[in-house]
């Protein structure tokens, strides 16, 4: 087993949240490249055994510093957290040197100010001279800045919603993906201040050419990953009459696949992968173009 202190030079470190709303996700896209962690409850360090990767699992909040400092060389985190960091980093005159290498499709969420129910809300002038609770007071101070408002911001590490309730905050500037907390709190969301997603990011030290080509790898079944996950293969019937109208009607389809039926010469089927999602409404528009049979399937690895 590679020692944690000195690692092969081959051997990528990412850094993934321990437990909590990006692990799972994180875990199942690195499966879905193939590569097996096993999951030991209690170790923070795993090594995958089927390519050169190792695994550290920490705090969400953790994983951008380490990666800026080089001690994790990639990491998956949500953009919140990423840019919260960044942004201090740069007010203290540091820069943040990171790079984002892919955004990927979990962890989707905003961050909201909301104030509460009964307060009279005409527009962000409203919130001019409040005290606001927040996680992440470099992302409200760009705001701010940006809106032209000022604000008082109060660091809470937990529990941003009770602030108000306990009249230490006029309002709040929390995270929000249903708006179930926000309500039951008796908060209602007023403005955006930031919209984030899960990424998966790199630092921009000198990596040695072993690391540099597991990256190359790692990136090379990502973006297959990823481009599977948008796209889906659909296969139909169409009268020889219409195939033209229903080809057009493909989404992002550039090379379909034409086979004759057998006993029909009036009919084909076509096979196609589509580049993009395929809506219901877009089958109804296929069947009355004329196609039947219709089956859209989910792909699970892509190379192009
Ligand atoms: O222990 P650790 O620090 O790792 O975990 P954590 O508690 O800080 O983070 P966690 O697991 O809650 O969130 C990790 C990341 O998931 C966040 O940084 C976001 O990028 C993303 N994410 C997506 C969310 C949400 N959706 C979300 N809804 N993070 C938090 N929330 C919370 C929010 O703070 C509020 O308390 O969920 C509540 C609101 O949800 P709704 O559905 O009621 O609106
Ligand atoms: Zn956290």
């Amino acid at each position: 087993m590679t020692s944690t202190a000195h690692p092969s030079p081959d051997r990528l470190r990412i850094g993934l949240q321990k437990s909590g709303r990006l692990s799972d996700d994180s875990l199942h896209l690195l499966d879905r490249c193939g590569i097996k962690i096993r999951k030991h409850r209690d170790r923070l360090f795993q090594h995958s055994e089927n390519f050169p990767l190792d695994v550290l699992l920490v705090r969400d909040d953790d994983i951008p510093e380490l990666v800026m400092d080089g001690i994790c060389d990639i990491g998956i985190v949500g953009t919140n957290v990423l840019h919260e960091k960044a942004l201090k980093r740069n007010q203290q005159g540091i820069d943040d040197g990171i790079e984002t290498l892919h955004t990927l499709n979990f962890g989707g969420c905003r961050l909201s100010i909301a104030v509460p129910e009964q307060l009279e809300y005409v527009d962000i002038n409203c919130l001019a001279g409040k005290r606001v609770a927040t996680t992440y007071p470099y992302l409200l101070q760009q705001f701010c800045a940006e809106q032209n408002v000022d604000m008082k911001a109060i660091m809470l590490n937990g529990s941003v919603e009770i602030a108000p309730r306990l009249g230490i905050a006029d309002a709040v500037c929390d995270l929000v993906s249903t708006g179930a907390t926000l309500q039951a709190n008796g908060l209602r969301e007023v403005e955006t201040v930031f919209t984030s997603q899960a990424v998966m990011v790199k630092n921009q030290h000198e990596w040695p050419v072993e690391k540099q080509a597991t990256a190359a790898l790692l990136e090379r079944r990502l973006e297959g990953v990823l481009q599977a996950n948008e796209s889906k293969y659909i296969m139909l019937h169409s009268s020889k009459a219409s195939l033209e109208k229903v080809i057009d009607l493909l989404p992002g389809v550039e090379h379909p696949t034409i086979v004759p039926l057998e006993k029909n010469n009036d009919a084909v089927a076509i096979h196609a992968v589509c580049h993009e999602t395929v809506f219901w409404n877009t089958m109804e528009k296929l069947k009355a173009a004329g196609a039947s049979s219709i089956l859209v399937l989910p792909i699970e690895k892509m190379m192009l």
